[in-house]
């Protein structure tokens, strides 16, 4: 029998490699997981099926980004058909038109002027495209002395030097250390004392974003390019913006000259029950990031929106002179603009963002039916995403939840846990049957859980 190259996927989806050991896995205790490996071998809507053959109900749309759902099928037909018509085309002074039509219909769903995409392949990328455009921005606009990028405490912006950078995540920075030096952090907004068991936005906090002014005076207005913040972080366990609190650091940022960056990789694209943040805040950043939902994760692609003002202010000069130096090979490839298109498509015909809010209040009480279970020291919650913060084991940090993601994976539920916090995200096709088991499993393991 004729083996095929595509005959390598059929022969692959049923079992365990023997040999995991080539393999340098991303974010994962390597050893650990070897010793005891978790493979996922095909997905259907809200399902996983593990290499064992179990049903994993997929509590976290992936790494928050499946939020239609898996192996939808407009997606799937629209890779293949853009696979077979043309498998890319260069990116640099050449073009296809699926890219310009994404654009547009991206940039038609960002409120105001935020009218130009950038198009990138990760978060990451797009973090670092959209500090990038911050400094070219200024430069190009008579203020080059604004070099200074300003992050937050505990946000995670990916794992580009310009990510980490801004980021607030220790331990996403202390291996490498040389970072970009012209960053400062405002603080995080995170209080159990003020805010556990808020739910949706918390009361407390707005005057956190002070703190800007803070840094303003320290570092005067004049040397401060940008101001990055995630509307809600996600990676370091969700924390939801205080009310008032982002306007307010628009607000400054106005005030000053500054750029407002929204990193909507996580927010974007219904996970809040809005189509983004900045549509559910009603603020409109000068920048937003992009990722993960934009093609449904089904092929990789991120994306920079930025305001007109800032595009047109690059958009100077001699005609044939490149506006911005910098650029990916992948930018705007066809398999991920065919993926995204169609995921739009989707997303729209099905009404995804509005479902999300629908379930929202179902969700809010669901997940905070827990409040007794054992453990639990805070809920949080807003549009489909929740925090379910335990109790740390005195001196073994982590553990604790990383044993009640093991259990519930055995249980046949899907969570993601980062620290002491358990996040669920699930897609936005998810059922209330569906969410009755994830909380159904998750209160009962952490009654099991030491
Ligand atoms: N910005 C934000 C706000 C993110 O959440 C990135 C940038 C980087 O994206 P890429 O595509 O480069 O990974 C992210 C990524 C988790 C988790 O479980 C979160 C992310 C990635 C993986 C896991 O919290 N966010």
């Amino acid at each position: 029998m004729s083996t095929t190259a595509a005959s390598v996927v059929d022969d692959l989806a049923g079992k365990t490699p023997n040999n995991l050991d080539a393999l340098w896995m991303p974010f994962t205790a390597n050893r650990q997981f070897k010793a005891n490996p978790r493979l996922l071998v095909s997905a259907e809507g809200m399902h996983y099926r593990s290499v064992d053959g179990r049903e994993i109900l997929d509590g976290t749309a992936g790494l928050w980004c499946v939020n239609a759902g898996h192996g939808r099928k407009e997606i799937i037909e629209a890779v293949q058909r853009q696979a077979e018509r043309m498998d890319y085309a260069p990116s640099f002074q050449m073009a296809h038109p699926l890219q310009f039509e994404l654009a547009a219909r991206l940039t038609a769903m960002l409120p105001g002027d935020l009218d130009h995409a950038f198009f990138t392949n990760s978060g990451s990328e797009s973090v670092d495209t959209a500090l990038k455009i911050a400094l070219a921005y200024h430069q190009a606009n008579g203020e080059p002395g604004r070099t200074r990028l300003i992050g937050r405490e505990r946000g995670y912006h990916g794992v580009g030097f310009g990510g980490i950078s801004v980021g607030g995540i220790g331990n996403n920075r202390r291996q490498f250390r040389n970072q970009l030096p012209e960053v400062d952090h405002l603080p995080h907004t995170h209080s159990l004392e003020h805010n556990a068991f808020s739910r949706g936005q918390p009361e407390w906090g707005a005057h956190l974003a002070d703190s800007l002014t803070s840094l303003i005076q320290l570092h005067g207005a004049d040397s401060i390019a940008a101001v990055i913040v995630e509307p809600m972080a996600g990676s370091t366990g969700v924390l939801i913006p205080p009310a008032g609190y982002l306007r307010r650091l628009r607000n400054i940022c106005d005030q000053n000259g500054i750029l407002l960056i929204f990193d909507e990789v996580i927010t974007g694209f219904g996970r809040l029950g809005a189509s983004f943040a900045c549509e559910l805040f009603d603020i409109v950043p000068d920048i937003v990031t992009l990722a993960k939902g934009l093609t449904n994760a089904s092929v990789p692609m991120g994306g920079v929106v930025v305001r007109k003002g800032i595009h047109d202010a690059l958009m100077t000069g001699p005609e044939h002179l490149i506006e911005l130096f910098h650029g990916y090979t992948y930018s705007g490839h066809p398999l991920a603009c065919a993926a995204g298109l169609a995921a739009l498509d989707v997303y729209r015909q099905d009404e995804l963002f509005d479902r999300a809010a629908d379930l929202a209040p179902y969700w809010e009480e669901a997940v905070h039916s827990l409040r007794d279970r054992k453990h639990v020291i805070d809920l949080r919650n807003l549009g489909l995403v929740a925090g379910i913060e335990l109790e740390p084991r005195p001196g073994k940090p982590t553990t604790r939840a990383y044993d009640a993601f093991v259990r519930c994976f055995e249980e046949g539920l899907l969570v993601r846990t980062t620290g002491d916090v358990i996040a669920l995200s699930p897609p936005l096709i998810v059922e209330r049957s569906h969410i009755d088991r994830m909380f159904g499993v998750i209160g009962d393991t952490l009654d099991q859980v030491a």
